[in-house]
């Protein structure tokens, strides 16, 4: 497949070499790349580039999700997820206990990582954060806290009156050591506007990350695609995080997120309902494994992609698929129809049966060893 020849037919023939000798890509190589009609060049480039970074290896790690409210003020067009306020239908907020509670082991097996997100509520002041941190970690001193977005980090500081960087210290000293890739969205002003206008806005997504790397929280960005943006757009928002991860190398893993569209009151035109494929999914995470030469990991995320798109993803740029996650709650109130949870085994057999070597990593990508089965 990797025939030189057959790439300069396609147009490609200089992003061919430049991708085997190493090189950067332009953002017009990237447009190159998204027009690309043959998927299965696109996804062979792509794959000799994830080869190249991690051999046959295929990460998953064993973690949990937590979602402490869904009551938010930022309602988002998106977002299924979302709530008003706490006393509205199907709003919920969990106590402190509760989240402890949650972490229990399940089959003797302590979680390797929890993943921390909700919506950005009123009220919920950033004590009952830092306690909510410190309490986990005098539980489960070997989980890694990986929690809260960008957006929430902001949302803290707002309400707190005080700034990102004091918020990301406070968190820090309480224990809070990654944080997850969320409410990146799409960078571009034009189309942020349109589908979560309230949110933080994406410079300042980028500079709570500038931050937290600088702190040595280490953090994942994100990409939500598939509705209003054009490709443009996408290769500006990969563009943006390649340049922040030359300027502090803290970013893991990049997670390209598909729009999920039922209960979303963002209303796409009729060219574009209902008209999301998978091809489109496989080839925006093979141009972003190509762009984002610096950030080392590319997650298919198994719980929005669903699990068979996932396995194919791995041939097309991505390796790691995340967790065991037990129970989630933004893609599945969005219409994500894969199961709350993956237990080892499946994962390890879901990485195999895709031809892969599955290793069991935390949450700074570094092997875990201890095989027992959960
Ligand atoms: O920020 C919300 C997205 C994100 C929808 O960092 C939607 O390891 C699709 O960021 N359709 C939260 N996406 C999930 C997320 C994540 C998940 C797993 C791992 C990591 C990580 C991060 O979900 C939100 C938003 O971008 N989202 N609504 C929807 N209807
Ligand atoms: Fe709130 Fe996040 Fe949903 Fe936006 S995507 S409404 S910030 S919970």
């Amino acid at each position: 497949m990797l025939d030189a020849g057959y790439y300069a037919r396609l147009g490609l023939g200089s992003v061919f070499e430049k991708v085997m000798n190493g090189e950067r890509l332009s953002i017009e190589d990237g447009r190159k790349l998204f027009a690309c009609e043959d998927i299965n060049a696109l996804g062979a480039l792509a794959h000799h580039a994830r080869t190249c970074m991690h051999g046959d290896s295929a990460y998953y790690v064993l973690n949990r999700h937590v979602n402490y409210t869904n009551v938010c003020v930022n309602a988002c067009l998106f977002c299924a997820y979302q709530k008003e306020q706490d006393e509205q239908e199907g709003a919920f907020r969990l106590s402190i206990d509760d989240i402890v509670a949650k972490l229990d082991p399940q089959d003797g097996l302590p979680y390797d990582e929890v993943h921390i997100v909700g919506g950005c509520h009123p009220k919920l002041p950033l004590s009952f954060f830092e306690e909510a941190i410190s309490r986990i970690k005098e539980t489960y001193p070997g989980i890694v806290v990986k929690a809260f977005t960008a957006v929430e980090i902001a949302h803290f500081a707002e309400l707190e009156n005080c700034t990102t960087q004091e918020v990301l210290e406070r968190l820090k000293a309480a224990g809070l050591e990654a944080m997850p890739g969320g409410g990146a969205e799409i960078f571009a002003p034009e189309v942020r506007e349109k589908i979560c206008p309230r949110k933080a806005t994406g410079e300042e997504w980028l500079n709570v990350a500038r931050e937290a790397h600088k702190l040595g929280i280490t953090s994942n960005c994100t990409m939500l695609f598939g509705h209003l943006e054009s490709i443009d757009d996408r290769l500006d928002h990969l563009d943006k995080l390649r340049r922040l991860q030359d300027e502090t190398n803290g970013f893991s893993c990049f997670i390209p997120l598909p729009f999920l569209t039922e209960n979303s009151m963002l209303e796409l035109p009729e060219e574009r309902k209902g008209k999301h494929t998978g091809l489109d999914k496989l080839r925006t995470i093979a141009v972003s494994r190509l762009m984002l030469d610096n950030i080392p990991h590319i997650k298919a995320y198994w719980v929005m992609l669903g699990v068979k798109l996932a396995q194919a993803a791995l041939h097309y740029g991505a390796d790691d698929l995340d967790g065991t996650i037990v129970e989630e709650k933004i893609g599945h109130d969005a219409g994500a129809q894969s199961d709350q949870a993956m237990t080892i085994p499946q994962l390890e057999e879901m990485i195999s049966r895709s031809g892969f070597n599955p290793v069991r990593r935390n949450s700074f990508f570094k092997p875990v060893t201890d095989k027992q089965e959960a």
